[in-house]
């Protein structure tokens, strides 16, 4: 089976703006079916990228694939054609060894050509390893070192405040990542402030690079950790579509939002899921062509 062929097929089958349309004017269900559509296209690009460019991070891509296919199919206030406007919602994945699902999520959404993806860490590529934002629409800021997006978006929320636009600020975190202490002052500074429209994901799938996180250092109770920096705080199950969209809905305490989406790494393909050492391994062919088997099924 041609990978490339299918890819294209579901992305036509769930193109951007009638993604963005549906979920203003259709039923909600019909809407919730477009989002798992473009969520089965990005994993498909996903495993297609990293199987051309034989490296990538496919367990934290099919992780945080929903939470990204939620955000730029039915929550941020974005637009592809005018990536640097300065009234937009600004969105930061701030665990950025998941650039390939970032780039298949921004280049469905027409950042950028969808052909440019098959270049994924090549040489003189835009798309390297980790997000620039130099290179690439639609990236805020370049991530990779973990424990930096947060403060940039603590950041990006009180330029927003000053301007007065009502735009949001989303960041999506690691949850392994959270053991770096630049988030814990971030989140203080943000809770202090009372920062409204700062909502952080948390993508909560117990595993770090190699480990499990309780087993390396414990986060658990996470929602307590965020409630005491004076965050509101919600959980979602971080592969429901529905879910996530309601964990989006604006604070009602004044305060900024913490997300904690409880995932899985991996999601999708079952030999990956939950699995350390899918952090980064590679999948080999036959491996491919089971994993685009049980996502197509
Ligand atoms: C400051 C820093 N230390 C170490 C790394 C190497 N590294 C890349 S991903 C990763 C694990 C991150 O785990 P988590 O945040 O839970 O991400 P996910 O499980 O979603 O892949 C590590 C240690 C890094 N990128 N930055
Ligand atoms: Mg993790």
């Amino acid at each position: 089976m041609d990978i490339r062929m299918l890819t294209a097929d579901l992305a036509a089958a769930a193109g951007y703006r009638e993604l963005r349309r549906s979920v203003h004017s259709e039923p909600p269900e019909k809407a919730l079916e477009r989002l798992r559509a473009m969520s089965t296209d990005i994993r498909l690009k996903v495993l297609e990228m990293i199987d051309r460019a034989g490296m990538g991070h496919i367990g934290g891509d099919f992780s945080v694939t929903d939470i990204l296919v939620t955000l730029f199919g039915a929550v941020l206030d974005v637009d592809p054609e005018q990536p640097d406007a300065l009234r937009r919602d600004r969105f930061i994945l701030s665990k950025g060894h998941s650039a390939a699902a970032l780039y298949a999520t921004l280049a469905h959404c027409g950042y950028f050509p969808q052909s440019e993806l098959a270049t994924f860490t090549a040489e003189l590529s835009a798309l390297n390893g980790h997000p620039n934002r130099r290179k690439v629409p639609g990236v805020e800021t370049n991530t990779g070192p973990l424990g930096h997006g947060l403060p940039v978006a603590v950041g990006c929320a009180l330029g927003a405040r000053l301007r007065d636009d009502g735009s949001r600020t989303v960041v999506v975190l690691g949850d392994g990542e959270l053991q770096e202490g630049s988030n814990w002052e971030a989140a203080m500074t943000a809770g202090h402030q009372r920062l409204v429209r700062l909502y952080a994901v948390v993508d909560r799938n117990r595993l770090q690079q190699g480990a499990r996180t309780e087993e390396t250092v414990g986060l658990d109770p996470l929602a307590d950790k965020w409630a005491a920096f004076g965050w509101e705080v919600r959980e979602a199950d971080g592969h429901d579509h529905a879910a996530l969209l309601a964990a989006f809905e604006p604070s009602t305490t004044g305060r900024p939002v913490a997300v904690i989406a409880h995932t899985v790494k991996g999601k999708g393909v079952s030999f990956i899921e939950d699995r350390a050492e899918w952090h980064h391994k590679v999948p080999d062919p036959d491996q491919v062509r089971a994993a685009v088997e049980e996502l197509t099924r």
